[in-house]
């Protein structure tokens, strides 16, 4: 394509096929099970048009979105009522893309679509423990008599992995019993409130596979006001940063990874999808530099 060219409906920088990739980035606009305000399922159409307000370098990390092969699949498609088929639609692709020897990179939409996705990962990398960064505790053994919800989705994947395999950081709401589930029971590892212990998590995990994801709602509702359950208390920018340099420094193998919960259009600064355009370019890094080195 000629230099000056740029189509802004794809991601900037993620311009590899799918067969030359290694890492497959894609939206799961799904937002059914949504518990207060929906919209998430906007959140990867709005992110691509924005994204080359950034550069493809990372000075934090330093590195360059140009050293990486990422493919941008574009949107899933799914008949958004139905929350078993979404989920088993979900399930199927990342398996085709993990199967392929690709890592996933997964943008809700809502929390739920991480279930199905993790599932998918396990298969291929069975042992892998779940890193998950969130407001919420996303515990619930039911919300309202449903199962599968944004707000059950880390029980559901404790249904899968059990106890160890899970490690969540920022939380700061959810009920007494789901605190006590981890912190208690330790059923999970759970940093309430902030991320300061993810480095000396991840170094007792060396060696081990690792997925990431990413509820947007950690981050202070102050600097990521365009989501549907805003929580006040959350971590800056540079808090989250360090979560980042915490994987780059450890000694793990990012194995897929996702965020989720913008819901752009709550935020008519704009702000929240400039923000989860750059976690999202971080995570692609991540991703990058354990397959370069494996
Ligand atoms: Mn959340």
């Amino acid at each position: 394509m000629p230099s000056n060219l740029c189509n802004d409906f794809q991601f900037m920088g993620m311009d590899s096929s799918f067969e030359d990739s290694d890492i497959v980035v894609f939206g799961a606009p799904f937002d059914g099970t949504t518990s207060f305000r929906p919209g998430t399922r906007f959140a990867s159409k709005a992110m691509r048009p924005e994204f080359i307000g950034l550069e493809t370098y990372s000075p934090k990390l330093q590195l360059d979105l140009v050293d990486c092969r990422v493919h941008d699949g574009g949107e899933m498609y799914f008949p958004l009522g139905d929350v078993q088929t979404v989920l088993n639609t979900i399930e199927t692709t990342v398996s085709e893309i993990v199967q392929a020897g690709k890592k996933p990179c997964m943008i809700g939409g809502e929390h739920l679509v991480t279930l199905p996705a993790v599932k998918a990962v396990l298969q291929a990398h069975p042992n892998a423990y779940i890193f998950h960064f969130d407001a919420h505790t996303d515990l619930r053994d039911e919300l309202d008599g449903a199962y599968f919800s944004h707000a059950t989705v880390i029980r559901r994947i404790h249904d899968i992995v059990g106890d160890e395999r899970i490690f969540q950081f920022g939380i700061r709401s959810g009920m007494k019993s789901e605190f006590d589930f981890a912190l208690q029971d330790q059923h999970t590892y759970m940093e309430p409130f902030q991320v300061t212990t993810v480095a000396q998590q991840l170094e007792k995990l060396a060696g081990e596979k690792v997925y990431i994801t990413i509820d947007l709602d950690i981050l202070d509702p102050s600097i990521f006001p365009g989501t549907g359950t805003p929580e006040a208390g959350g971590i800056t920018y540079r808090e989250l940063e360090s979560v980042f340099t915490a994987f780059q420094a450890a000694d793990v193998e990012l194995v897929g990874a996702d965020l989720v919960e913008l819901s752009p259009d709550y935020d008519h600064s704009g702000v929240s999808t400039a923000v989860a355009n750059k976690v999202l370019r971080e995570i692609i890094l991540l991703l990058n530099k354990k397959a370069n080195l494996t």
